[in-house]
């Protein structure tokens, strides 16, 4: 796989940001032109087929991807991936479902649904640490072989490998960007999506320890947005209320950063108030460029979709596979957006 030199390490992610230099990303190859279509019920769906190709050994192979929620630029450019990959390798079709919203309740019985149609693979983003561990390891359990993709579980042991960012680390980076961009300290909020989700988990934890071990900084918390923006919008306004002397926000996640934008818009504190967002989708992107927004985390979902096909392709061929997979992040800003780096790390809305 070819990973951009663009894109940064977290360890350097602050730096990069300083600079407001060129620290973005490339988020790999083209995809395929099929795309996930919005449909109705519960569910959206689509289904691809790879080419003709034959994959290494001669078989053709059924694999599924369940995103987190669908509808998600993020899990769109995954997906984007995954087709990509799997074209690549051949002989692989690809199913993609995800639950309207981000909760394991409406998530695991596509899980259940997807173990009973028995695909090859199994690559999950799955919406809970511990109410989906059972579907999960079910799947397992059948022979189904399990690749998890962004977020994980309480006990990954039966996923032949897990890929994601180091979202721990994504968080300590995203005080770091604060730190730069409301140097003379003070109060700093978190909104985040709801606990149990453990990439947006990790993120505040990174972000509000780091908070805490910095005198200069007082950390007010974390506003819940249950991954809407609107919701997100209405927390952020309230926590504004509260402390109107909050100098800097961490938005763990696409939609709550998009929320975070329109409650700081509306408060006339544009610019005032130091937004500092997970993600980069083209709302994102605009409330960048309106100075809304400071500074982007873009993670690398197309390339987490590819690991996850070849890792899942690896598991089925009786080769060794690579249990942990660290992604990585590029930071977006005003400075470097019109970048071809940047402008290739923005996330996708169809293939
Ligand atoms: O930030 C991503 C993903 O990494 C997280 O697990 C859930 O939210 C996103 O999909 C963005 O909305």
């Amino acid at each position: 796989m070819k990973r951009s030199q663009l894109f940064t390490t977290a360890g350097v992610a602050a730096a990069a940001l300083a600079m407001a230099a060129c620290s973005s990303s490339s988020s790999g190859g083209g995809g395929t032109s099929s795309s996930v279509p919005a449909g109705g019920g519960n569910t959206v769906s689509s289904s691809s087929s790879g080419s003709s190709a034959p994959a290494a050994n001669g078989k053709s192979y059924k694999f599924s991807f369940i995103q987190g929620v669908a509808g998600d630029g993020f899990y769109v450019t995954m997906g984007c991936g995954i087709q990509a990959e799997a074209k690549k390798v051949g002989n692989i079709s690809i199913n993609i479902q995800g639950p309207t919203q981000f909760d394991a309740t409406l998530q695991n019985p596509i899980i259940a649904s997807v173990t009973a149609s028995k695909p090859d693979a199994l690559l999950v983003a799955p919406d809970d640490v511990t109410a989906s561990q059972t579907p999960v390891d079910q799947a397992a359990a059948a022979g189904i072989k399990v690749v998890l993709v962004d977020t994980t579980l309480k006990d990954p042991s039966k996923a032949v490998s897990q890929i994601s960012s180091d979202n721990l680390a994504g968080g300590q980076q995203a005080f770091k960007a604060i730190k730069q961009l409301a140097p003379q300290g003070g109060k700093v909020l978190v909104v985040n999506t709801k606990p149990g989700i453990s990439t947006t988990d990790q993120r505040t934890s990174g972000f509000a320890d780091a908070a805490k071990a910095d005198s200069k900084y007082q950390y007010v918390g974390v506003q819940y947005d249950q991954d809407s923006a609107s919701v997100a919008a209405q927390v952020t306004s309230a926590a504004l209320q509260k402390n109107p002397d909050i100098v800097g926000i961490f938005a763990t996640n696409l939609f709550s950063a998009e929320g975070a934008a329109t409650a700081v818009r509306q408060s006339g504190k544009s610019g005032k108030v130091k937004i500092v967002g997970f993600d980069a989708d083209p709302d994102q992107i605009t409330a960048l460029k309106n100075g809304t927004v400071q500074a982007l985390i873009a993670q690398q979902p197309y390339q987490i979709g590819t690991d996850a096909v070849d890792q899942a392709v690896n598991a089925l061929q009786g080769k060794a596979t690579t249990k942990k997979i660290g992604t990585k992040f590029a930071i977006i800003t005003q400075k470097n957006l019109n970048s071809s780096a940047s402008q290739a790390a923005i996330y996708k809305t169809h293939c």
